[in-house]
């Protein structure tokens, strides 16, 4: 594994403690967009990531803060993107919902579900046509195994062998609806039928288990073996948009988030937490302050980039 535990820990704890930050600035309306937080799930996502090559690219859904930060995105022009700044990643005009980060492979990410998943698919094909030797790696909800495209993608995928990694992160959830009042299908017999073969990670919790298994199936990805299904099980610990935790809702227990959250690292590393916290709080404190005092886009910037 090329990151050290304690490097992952300090991604996902960033990741963390970022987003903490967007819980808390939310109420005061400076943040307008729609907020998907991953509170919970940071650490399958800085382990997957920390298991791939720079170079290898990632498609993703609107919960898309902790695979931006993980994945190299710059945190200042997250803020000022979430703020609607000029200064934003996509100029203010994208929102929470809608980061990427280029620079570093992360390509895209979409409030329609499933969206990405076509694009991974497109991206995969062409680096196989163009001998390239990085993979391509689609990070996307439980919900999203149920579109029609994602059974599309699986049948191309397989059928040209493409360097494709399905990432499911399956948190039961789709939005209020549990995975079993939705799903007739195993996702690991889907990928069967096609050849695909399928790994499950029963805790997404446990940072050097993802790693290890998503370094073991990126190398045979990358090594020309087609593509993979990954299951990865995590647990939200917020509503599903916005920054409050709505147990009061009535469709899962607290009782299921306190189990969760006890053996959470993120939580209960004391020492860890010690050691990183004060530095990135510093970081997240300049991102903030960086995007409050960014100008916003003049209105001759509305209809630039967005047909
Ligand atoms: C094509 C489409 N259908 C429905 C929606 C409404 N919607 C937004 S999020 C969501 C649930 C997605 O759940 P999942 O893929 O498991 O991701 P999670 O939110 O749990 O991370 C739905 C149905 C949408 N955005 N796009
Ligand atoms: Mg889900």
């Amino acid at each position: 594994m090329k990151t050290s535990y304690e490097e992952m820990f300090r991604q996902a704890l960033r990741i963390r403690l970022a987003e903490e930050k967007i819980a808390e600035i939310y109420p005061s309306d400076k943040i307008q967009s729609p907020v998907h937080l991953s509170i919970g799930q940071e650490p399958h996502t800085a382990a997957l990531i920390a298991a791939l090559a720079d170079t290898d690219q990632l498609y993703t859904t609107y919960r898309s803060h902790a695979a931006y930060l993980a994945k190299g995105g710059d945190m200042p022009r997250m803020f000022a993107e979430l703020y609607g700044k000029a200064a934003g990643v996509s100029k203010g005009k994208a929102g929470s919902m809608h980061l990427c980060w280029p620079e570093t492979g992360l390509m895209g990410s979409s409030a329609i579900v499933a969206a990405t998943l076509s694009h991974a698919l497109g991206a995969a094909y062409a680096f196989q046509l163009r001998g390239r030797s990085e993979i391509v790696v689609s990070l996307t909800g439980d919900d999203s195994t149920e579109e029609g495209v994602f059974h599309e993608c699986l049948n191309f995928a397989a059928l040209k062998k493409l360097p494709l990694l399905f990432v499911i992160e399956n948190n039961g959830l789709a939005i209020h609806s549990h995975l079993a009042t939705r799903q007739a299908f195993s996702l690991e017999k889907l990928a069967g039928a096609y050849g695909i073969p399928y790994t499950l990670s029963k805790d997404g919790l446990d940072m050097p288990a993802v790693a290890g298994a998503a370094g073991r199936i990126a190398a045979r990805v990358r090594a020309g073996g087609g593509p993979e299904v990954y299951e990865i099980r995590a647990y939200r610990y917020m509503q599903h948009v916005g920054v409050a935790q709505d147990f009061d809702k009535g469709y899962r227990d607290r009782a299921e988030y306190e189990a969760w959250r006890a053996r959470d690292p993120l939580a209960t590393d004391k020492t860890l937490i010690a050691k990183f916290k004060s530095e990135l709080d510093r970081e997240i404190a300049a991102a903030v302050d960086f995007a409050e005092r960014s100008p916003f886009p003049s209105c001759d910037e509305v209809l630039k980039d967005v047909c």
